[in-house]
């Protein structure tokens, strides 16, 4: 045991009238809601980078947090692994997540990179079985070094395009030896600064046939979680090519892949992307790939990826009720990408920003559940639509131009518009809140 979280109770679930700030007061992890647990209807997962690897910089300042697992050396990297696990049993998530560059010490090469991430890969190996705490995926660093400046697998250098490959190799090989239930790729540096030294089109075209790579070696090494695309704008590049869900599914479409990627949607890059978080969630499960979200909190007016905790209640009611109606997570789970603000210096911040994030979105997803339940909003919404019930409009996507028109004439058919009853449905949803 590491001494860092020194008097930190376990958080356990107390109810809403609980006056403890470490308490749950929402999540109780065995709450049975629409024949699920709370527990595996949330999948909460910890990301290692933000809560044990940010330092708590922003443009204009360094490091504000004093970590004693802070340098460069293996036994720092155990004795920052020895801390996560703690936190996870503290808060009893049943998953984390972590990318190569947040759990090992930087390397001179890569052969060096992927000894210090097989030493702590058996490592973690050896914390899950101990504490059953299992990996909702792993993912490579390809943004932070100097060497992706100009991208990874879009970089005009090769050998960038090489070390890339290479690094994805390694963290696909991480995931596979830890179980954990997806791998996910987000663009980091894969976009652009300025069109003036950028061939657009070559670099989307490698990115394709990187992610065919990636795709086949999830094959060639019998992994079978989902390979997630996490959509993203713009930040860090001034635009990003992944830029949204839709935009995504063109690519996919584009490079036949629809079928065995799917997507791993972020509130703060869907409101970055100016849409709602439901509205990403609500496309991805159209479009059939669903697959996982990142949870934080954007702020509205700073047009940054803030990556706060979330704690809007009614906006998580409306991403959780997607996410039901997608049928819930499969291999998917709900990860904290979030971190603290850089003046939350202590221990204690760290976990209470869990407590409050895993509280929110257990109100946001029993709101949600008993609205499906219920059935209100799906039946106002079918009636919206039930004139194309009728085998007359059913056969009219069957026929053309010409005979739509002829009928129109000979039936006299004049629409009159009726409500959207909009502001009803919104009252409807905040009953359930
Ligand atoms: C950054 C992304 C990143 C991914 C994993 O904006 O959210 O944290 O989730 O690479
Ligand atoms: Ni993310
Ligand atoms: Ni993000």
């Amino acid at each position: 045991m590491s001494d860092f979280f020194k008097d930190i109770p376990k958080i356990k679930f107390e109810g809403p009238d609980s006056d403890s700030d470490f308490a749950f007061r929402h999540y109780n992890p065995d709450e049975m809601v629409m024949g699920k647990s709370l527990r595996d209807h949330l999948c909460f997962a910890a990301a290692y980078w933000h809560s044990f690897a940010w330092p708590g910089g922003d443009p204009f300042g360094g490091q504000t947090f004093e970590r004693p697992w802070f340098g460069d050396t293996m036994a720092l990297a155990r004795l920052k692994a020895d801390v996560a696990f703690e936190m996870f049993q503290i808060l009893d998530v049943p998953y984390y997540c972590f990318h190569d560059a947040d759990v090992r010490p930087e390397g001179a090469d890569f052969a060096e990179n992927t000894r210090n991430l097989r030493e702590i890969v058996d490592y973690f190996e050896e914390k899950q079985a101990a504490t059953g705490v299992k990996l909702l995926w792993g993912t490579a660093n390809l943004f932070s070094n100097r060497r992706f400046m100009s991208g990874a697998a879009t970089n005009p250098d090769p050998d960038v395009f090489a070390f890339s490959a290479a690094t994805v190799k390694t963290c696909m090989d991480a995931t596979k030896q830890l179980g954990g239930a997806n791998y996910v790729l987000w663009g980091g540096r894969e976009g652009y600064e300025t069109l003036l030294n950028t061939d657009l089109a070559k670099e989307r075209a490698h990115a394709g046939r990187f992610l065919h790579m990636v795709v086949e070696y999830k094959h060639k090494i019998g992994f079978d979680g989902p390979i997630l695309i996490e959509p993203k704008p713009q930040e860090p590049m001034k635009h990003q090519y992944d830029y949204d869900v839709a935009t995504v599914y063109g690519f996919l479409k584009e490079f036949g892949l629809e079928n065995e990627v799917k997507m791993n949607v972020e509130q703060g890059h869907a409101i970055l992307a100016g849409h709602s978080f439901e509205h990403e969630l609500a496309l991805a499960r159209s479009l059939g790939i669903f697959g996982s979200i990142d949870m934080n909190r954007n702020d509205y007016q700073s047009g940054w990826d803030t990556d706060q905790f979330p704690n809007n209640v009614p906006e998580m009611t409306l991403a959780y009720y997607e996410v039901l109606r997608a049928g819930g997570f499969t291999t998917g789970g709900t990860n904290f990408d979030a971190k603290l603000r850089r003046q939350s210096l202590d221990p204690e911040d760290l976990v209470l920003a869990h407590v409050g994030g895993m509280d929110a979105c257990a109100a946001g997803l029993k709101a949600a559940a008993a609205m499906l339940a219920d059935g209100k909003l799906e039946s106002a919404r079918d009636a919206r639509y039930a004139g194309w019930d009728t085998p007359e409009a059913k056969a009219m996507l069957d026929s053309d131009l010409d005979s739509i028109a002829a009928r129109v004439e000979s039936e006299g058919i004049n629409p009159q518009p009726k409500s959207g009853r909009q502001e009803r449905l919104e009252n409807l949803v905040n009953r359930y809140l």
